[in-house]
């Protein structure tokens, strides 16, 4: 019998497969045997039944097996014996488990002794996402709740005769879970010294979707839990987010990993066919072999892996995806391999595959609807738009950037101009770029693999959709947008505000949901807007010139005057912005904007003036990336101009200027006025009050 303290023997193969592990609507019976006949294809060797929301995984898992559902289970774990898999059986207790209550341990031996009699040798007891508050009865038995998993997993393993595969899954799975800290978490202290040698135990990393694993972290670990853990990967899980999908390569996992693992386990998408990617290049890295494999001599960077490439990984999948999506899982239904146009056609004579009695179109009538077949290409563009939690492949990358250019480049929204010559090219380019959208999603619609396609209809149905209204936007900035093309019309359909109540929330909230995640820093900085007082001159006008440049602008703008402290602000009509840091950012006013007109000579039209007595200038450092600081003194400042019975209120702005002239029209408020006498490069933009 093991004891705390041995180690487990050294021979023991690395664990490498897939833990079906989300949440949601678990996989099939035959999903699951394909998947068996693929992990044994590509040299993976372990399956995880762990579907969270299966009533007898875990809500319902003291009872036990009805005799369908037994046949079932036990067709299942000789499908995977057949296949060369390690069957490993998964039971989640500790929503209610009673751990001191003698009853409660019965209850799951006897589960498990089922399960054992179905031909399952390998087990796994799972308490991650519960309670960590024990029961009064609990409290009483033991020292710590670790102390009670500690006990019935022990417990149980023995009871089992201690198989060779047993899992445990902590409640703290990964190091931000670990209070204060990896090293010095006393649940996880617990857990790695009083679990039984032989027991294995489950780890996703730094976080729940661990965007890198490192060496160090994984040493760290291991010596709290005195055993190299099993990863649980979430990379590719989906189940927190509906729309989105990963079909991405395995990836920012280094390969020295694998001599310091027991193994990894990949929880993926909760759709079965989308995830070829997610195991097959998950295969392809633990194939990599550190000790005695070849170096992958072609891959010069650094910061690369030497023995995987994920690129490569990733081709190397899509490649043998694509074949399945040209198969067929429609036996007797039409024959789409004959509808497919060029390589196809010539391979398959249409009479053979078309049989007897089908239509076929006379000289006047329309010709029959053909498909292009779908390529290579056009599955790197789907894992480039899907592609892992914290990184968009490279074509979407472009897309966004190219995307955030012409909006912050389009000269419409200012001067009513037309768009440069570089505007055009660029927006062209965009264009074509969301076709390769439409011609993919148009070629993935016809694959003859129905089965695939209709799990990732959903989110190819939305990526068309939203790619379609950024692309009307450009064509509307453009010029060139159709009327119905228009993004912003007075009744839009429903798919013009995307999202249902969810994404209303989602745009409520600072940073607008998802995309700004990958465009800005986090936003973790903590602003206070208070008066300007005297002494702030000095930071006002430091941030006046780091804004300018070395060399004052010319010619200047009326506000100049304010920002540089040549003027005074009117009273209750200076704020400043502070951070952590300091000042980084300031707004200005002045109710009656004459004298800063006259201080640099600036003929402004009585009528201007008449509409908008009142100049402001706002500004903020570039360290501050949210806008909403910005927006709330402008909202200040504007009430106390307000108050003081101006009537409007104006700003003059440098054509060249993108980032502000960006920010008043958002704003929605401020629009260009017409006015003559303005230098060349200067415009303006006022609001009534
Ligand atoms: C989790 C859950 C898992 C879920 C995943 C992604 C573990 C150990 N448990 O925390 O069931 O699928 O997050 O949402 O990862």
């Amino acid at each position: 019998m093991s004891t705390p303290g041995s180690t487990k023997t050294q021979t023991t193969r690395f664990i490498s497969g897939v833990v079906e592990g989300f949440y949601g609507r678990p996989w099939t019976m035959e999903q699951r045997t394909e998947l068996f006949k693929r992990e044994q294809k590509w040299g993976l060797n372990s399956y995880l039944y762990a579907p969270k929301d299966d009533y007898k995984h875990r809500m319902y898992w003291r009872d036990l097996y009805s005799p369908e559902e037994a046949e079932q289970l036990i067709a299942l774990i000789s499908a995977a014996k057949q296949h060369n898999v390690d069957f490993i059986y998964a039971i989640s207790p500790g929503l209610d488990i009673t751990f001191s209550n003698p009853k409660e341990v019965a209850a799951l031996k006897r589960k498990l002794d089922q399960v054992k009699e179905f031909g399952c040798r390998s087990f796994s007891l799972l308490f991650d996402d519960i309670e960590r508050e024990m029961c009064a009865a609990d409290k009483q038995a033991f020292s710590s709740f670790a102390h009670a998993q500690v006990s019935i997993t022990n417990a149980v393993y023995q009871h089992l005769g201690e198989p060779e595969t047993f899992l445990f899954c902590p409640t703290d799975y990964c190091a931000v879970y670990c209070t204060p800290t990896v090293p010095l978490s006393s649940y996880l202290n617990t857990v790695g010294e009083g679990l039984l040698p032989g027991i294995d135990i489950l780890w996703t990393g730094p976080k729940v979707v661990s965007n890198k694993i490192s060496v160090e972290s994984i040493e760290e670990v291991t010596s709290v839990l005195r055993r190299p853990p099993v990863i649980w990967d979430n990379i590719h899980a989906n189940d927190y987010d509906p729309q989105r999908l990963f079909l991405g390569p395995f990836k920012d996992r280094p390969t020295e990993l694998i001599s310091k693992l027991r193994g990894v386990l990949t929880n993926p998408n909760c759709e079965f066919h989308p995830n070829f990617v997610a195991i097959h290049t998950l295969a392809t890295w633990c194939k990599a072999n550190t000790e005695g494999g070849q170096r992958d001599v072609e891959m010069g960077d650094e910061e690369e892996d030497l023995f995987y490439s994920p690129q490569k990984a990733l081709t190397l999948a899509l490649t043998e995806w694509l074949q399945e999506f040209l198969n067929t899982d429609q036996p007797g239904g039409p024959c789409l391999k004959a509808r497919l146009k060029k390589e196809l056609s010539d391979e398959e004579p249409m009479q053979t595959d078309m049989g007897e009695g089908s239509y076929v179109p006379g000289p006047g009538d329309n010709p029959l609807y053909t498909a292009e077949p779908l390529t290579l290409e056009d599955l790197k563009l789907l894992s480039d738009l899907f592609y892992l939690p914290y990184e968009h492949g490279q074509t979407a990358k472009n897309m966004l950037q190219e995307l955030d250019w012409l909006k912050n480049n389009s000269v419409a929204a200012t001067a009513g101009a037309d768009q440069t010559g570089e505007w055009c090219s660029r927006a062209q380019q965009f264009d074509d770029m969301c076709e390769a959208v439409v011609q993919m999603f148009n070629r993935l619609s016809n694959a003859p693999n129905r089965s695939i396609l209709y799990d990732l209809y959903n989110y190819i149905c939305d990526i068309k959709s939203g790619v379609g209204l950024a692309r009307s936007y450009i064509k509307n900035l453009g010029g060139r947008g159709r009327p119905s093309a228009q993004v912003i019309t007075r009744d839009p359909e429903p798919w013009m505000f995307r999202g249902g109540l969810s994404g209303e929330f989602q745009r409520m909230l600072p940073g607008h949901g998802n995309r700004d995640l990958f465009r800005h820093p986090p936003m973790t900085a903590v602003y206070t807007i208070r008066p300007y007082c005297p002494d702030d001159k000095v930071e006002v006008q430091k941030i006046f010139s780091e804004m300018q440049g070395p060399q004052m602008v010319q010619p200047p703008l009326m506000c100049d005057s304010l920002s540089a402290g040549e003027i005074s602000p009117s009273p209750q009509c200076a704020l400043v912005l502070e951070d952590d840091i300091g000042i980084c950012g300031y707004a200005l006013a002045l109710t009656d904007a004459k004298p800063a007109a006259a201080k640099i000579q600036r003929a402004v039209s009585d009528s201007v003036l008449k509409d908008f007595p009142s100049l402001l200038t706002v500004e903020v450092l570039p360290r501050v990336t949210d806008p909403s600081p910005a927006e709330r003194m402008i909202g200040r400042l504007l009430s106390s101009i307000r108050s003081s019975g101006s009537r409007g209120a104006f700003c003059e702005l440098r054509e060249s200027d993108q980032r502000m002239i960006h920010f008043y029209t958002t704003l929605g408020s401020f629009t260009p006025i017409k006015t003559s006498g303005l230098p060349q490069d200067i415009i303006a933009m006022g609001t009534s009050l």
